[in-house]
């Protein structure tokens, strides 16, 4: 392989947590077994084309600070041509199979949907034939219905159905073109489906709409024999104020109510979560209990900050905790975990995207190892089957099949003397926690 824009950075290799290389694997062995299964399958680890190809520092207040040499073309088909380029060459350095991406990251939106439309497909096929050779795969494709000033009062669920039909042709252009490019799932993010002000808001018509468009898209995707998952990412806020997939469990009550909880799953981001005032591993948790735990993905966000910052994943902690509920739920159901997360402004050496996802990488690795350790050599599981084990027989486990009406409750409630106080052990499951790695 020739490297064109990374000539200085050569293959990253696993070295071993004694390595001093900034530029090799620690923890993230690909074919290392854990739990039956190879690291490289349980995380299926995807590039976010978005961050690592597409953004160049700019923010509120201050211009690009990062002027990737792939994207200096002025030719819209020549800079989306060279930037493919780079994407496949640091999936090939990096070692992942695969990536994520909107539809006009690979390539700048025409002056018209028509000529996005021809522009998105050029690209696509010069983008396969790049997967033909590589073996590099999709994990999943998505559209951008926030960027474009049209999409400033919503997209499927704008007031105006003029621009609600235009987000629904793009969303099928983006999905025709994940489906070219073999995309293994299809994910629906709506930065701009929810309200600034519920005074000129009609909430449950929007919801409605996006419950119909939804709908929709299942027998669209069925006609065209798309053999992928639908994942619905929810995050509460921000670009619009109040955002209707605010968190798994909303997402959830809304997949049930219109009749859809069969045909989607959740994408969940660590960052996103914690915006909705939960930890990550909660929201996993909510997702699997409903078997939609689909996709991550990963990043963190700032203690300090209430925004969406998208850092690289380091925090080992938060990351043991959610590969505990990932190893407990089986994994996730057709999906991976894409770092949807970028460096951050100020970081401007090429080799500082390496680095970055070096740490995702190996922060997951490490957190998978220690999930794998709490399960197989600790008392962790056996406490937390303890600790519910009256319901694992007798009255307890009648009551869990629905057999005791009010009235038997009442009797074995009210007859049963003095509850001795049971200990929740909070610190020793933190301690094994802590003690895992
Ligand atoms: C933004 C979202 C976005 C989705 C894809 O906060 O994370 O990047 O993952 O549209
Ligand atoms: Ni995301
Ligand atoms: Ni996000």
């Amino acid at each position: 392989m020739e490297n064109n824009f990374f000539k200085n950075i050569q293959k990253i290799k696993f070295e071993g947590k004694e390595s001093d290389n900034p530029l090799a694997y620690r923890y993230y062995n690909p074919d290392q077994q854990v739990m039956g299964k190879s690291m490289r399958d349980h995380f299926k680890f995807a590039m976010a084309y978005w961050h690592s190809m597409n953004d160049n520092g700019a923010d509120p207040f201050g211009r690009i600070t990062n002027h990737y040499p792939w994207n200096q073309e002025t030719d819209a088909l020549q800079q989306a041509k060279n930037r493919a380029d780079a994407a496949f060459e640091f999936l090939q350095i990096m070692g992942f199979d695969y990536f994520c991406f909107h539809d006009i990251d690979l390539i700048a939106e025409g002056s018209s949907l028509a000529e996005t439309e021809k522009r998105v497909a050029q690209i696509t096929s010069y983008i396969k034939e790049k997967q033909q050779q590589t073996g590099i795969k999709v994990l999943w494709g998505t559209a951008n219905c926030f960027s474009n000033p049209v999409y400033m009062n919503g997209a499927i669920t704008n007031p105006d159905f003029r621009v609600a039909s235009r987000a629904a042709a793009q969303i099928k252009i983006a999905f025709d073109a994940s489906m070219e490019l073999g995309a293994e799932n299809y994910v629906f993010w709506g930065g701009r489906e929810g309200y600034l002000s519920l005074l000129n808001t009609d909430m449950k018509r929007e919801l409605d709409h996006l419950g119909v468009f939804f709908n929709r898209m299942v027998d669209y995707a069925k006609e065209q024999g798309f053999k992928g998952n639908f994942f619905i990412e929810p995050k509460p806020a921000e670009p619009t104020k109040h955002q209707y997939d605010f968190d798994s469990a909303t997402v959830i009550g809304f997949l049930n109510q219109y009749g859809l909880q069969d045909h989607f799953k959740l994408n969940i981001e660590v960052n996103h979560a914690t915006l909705a005032q939960h930890t990550f591993e909660h929201e996993l948790q909510v997702a699997a209990n409903a078997g939609m735990l689909g996709s991550i993905d990963a990043n963190r966000g700032d203690n300090q900050n209430g925004w969406d910052t998208d850092q690289f994943s380091i925090n080992l902690y938060e990351t043991i905790e959610a590969m505990l509920v990932f190893l407990k739920s089986g994994g996730l159901q057709g999906g991976g975990i894409n770092f949807d997360a970028k460096v951050r402004r100020n970081s401007t050496d090429l080799e500082d995207l390496f680095i970055a996802h070096i740490q995702g990488a190996d922060t997951f690795a490490r957190g998978l190892l220690a999930a794998e350790h709490i399960l197989t050599n600790t008392a962790y599981t056996d406490m937390l089957q303890q600790r519910y084990q009256s319901y694992d027989g007798g009255q307890g486990k009648a009551f869990e099949k629905g057999e005791l009406s009010i009235a038997d409750l009442y009797k074995i409630g009210i007859n049963q003397g003095d509850i001795p106080h049971t200990s929740g052990k909070q610190e020793l499951y933190e301690s094994i926690l802590a003690n895992s790695f």
